[in-house]
């Protein structure tokens, strides 16, 4: 808050002295030239990112995120930077890496209220234990978007969640997991990080899909592999050893499923084939293992939300109201088409 008082007394003071320097001394005009510009048209956020160049006042964000724990979570943190650099003119990029600690992710936002900037963002970790430094941020007068996952909190205390419907990815992912191994037999699930909304969610659609459609199929195991390949490969080899006769392998994200997949193969088994799979992201490497005959099918959760965060910071900066929550479109690939549309994925 102290940034944006002291810019407003600048300005006031500027727009002051210059109306002094006009030969108006009567502080009666002084003070009405002192007052707001006429009320502007509703602009749309490039306008306003211009009225902000215009001004020299630029929209400065603080974005804390989660880490490096998969090519998901690049590929949004890529979208997240090139943005703001492609717009270093009217935007303001404060960035934390918390390497997948929520600790470093409240010491982030802690700071970023320090700065006082205009507009928190926020992966959050995991769902619960944020109220607090929320509530500090709400105190600074500083909104927090919510980006790719939820928190567990009042939702008063954050302006809007950009991101999936991960229970419809999970009832997608069973949905396709059926029809892959023919509406029956024993499968496993690795699972995300623990306390993830992006996993609890993805398990709640997947499991009670399961349970509601497909009694045939038996989930005989299910285990975090916190979102990482070599969580995947770590979790498979277990299953894989107490479990010789699975039929296939749902996990949270491409990356375990890729884990999963060098598991497979070096238990002698062919994924894809003897074990199907279907995950959850799409990114590229997933595309690779199914033109393969690895990989069967991903359900696409799309990271490339940088743009979309910045336009929905800069409409709060401008005391605009967003939707509470602003979902992505995301599809679904199997590997039957992964050969025509690899070249055209964009992460
Ligand atoms: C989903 C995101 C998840 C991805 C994972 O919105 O939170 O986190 O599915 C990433 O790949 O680690």
């Amino acid at each position: 808050m102290k940034r944006k008082l002291l810019t407003a007394l600048v300005s006031a003071t500027m727009v002051m002295s210059l109306m002094a320097g006009c030969g108006s001394t009567d502080t009666n005009d002084a003070a009405e030239t002192a007052e707001p510009a006429a009320e502007a048209e509703e602009t749309t956020s490039e306008e306003a990112s211009d009225d902000s160049a215009a001004s020299g006042e630029k929209l400065v964000v603080g974005f804390a995120q989660i880490g490096q724990e998969s090519g998901w979570r690049d590929a949004e943190t890529a979208s997240i930077q090139e943005y703001a650099a492609e717009h270093s003119d009217t935007v303001e990029l404060n960035f934390a890496d918390a390497q997948q600690k929520q600790e470093n992710q409240i010491k982030a936002i802690k700071s970023f209220i320090e700065q006082d900037v205009d507009v928190i963002g926020l992966a959050p970790v995991v769902e619960t234990g944020w109220d607090q430094v929320f509530a500090e941020a709400q105190d600074a007068g500083i909104p927090i978007i919510l980006l790719d996952r939820t928190a567990d909190v009042d939702e008063s205390l954050y302006a809007t969640f950009i991101g999936s419907d991960f229970i419809e990815e999970g009832k997608v992912a069973a949905d396709n997991m059926a029809t892959l191994i023919g509406g029956k037999g024993k499968i496993v699930e690795i699972e995300g990080t623990v306390g993830a909304s992006a996993a609890t969610d993805r398990k709640t659609g997947f499991d009670e899909q399961m349970a509601e459609k497909y009694p045939d199929i038996e989930i005989v195991a299910s285990q975090t592999g916190d979102f990482t390949r070599a969580g995947g490969k770590e979790v498979m080899e277990s299953f894989l050893k107490s479990n010789p006769d699975i039929v296939g392998v749902y996990c949270h994200n491409d990356d375990m499923a890729l884990g999963a997949i060098e598991a497979i193969k070096e238990a002698g088994l062919k994924p894809g084939e003897d074990i199907k799979t279907v995950s959850v992201d799409g990114v590229h490497d997933i595309f690779e293992a199914m033109v393969n005959g690895e990989a069967n099918c991903t359900v696409e959760c799309n990271p490339l939300l940088g743009p979309l965060f910045f336009e929905t910071a800069q409409q709060l900066k401008e005391g605009k109201t967003v939707d509470k929550w602003v979902k992505s479109v995301d599809g679904v690939f199997t590997s039957d088409v992964a050969a025509d549309v690899i070249d055209s994925r964009k992460y």
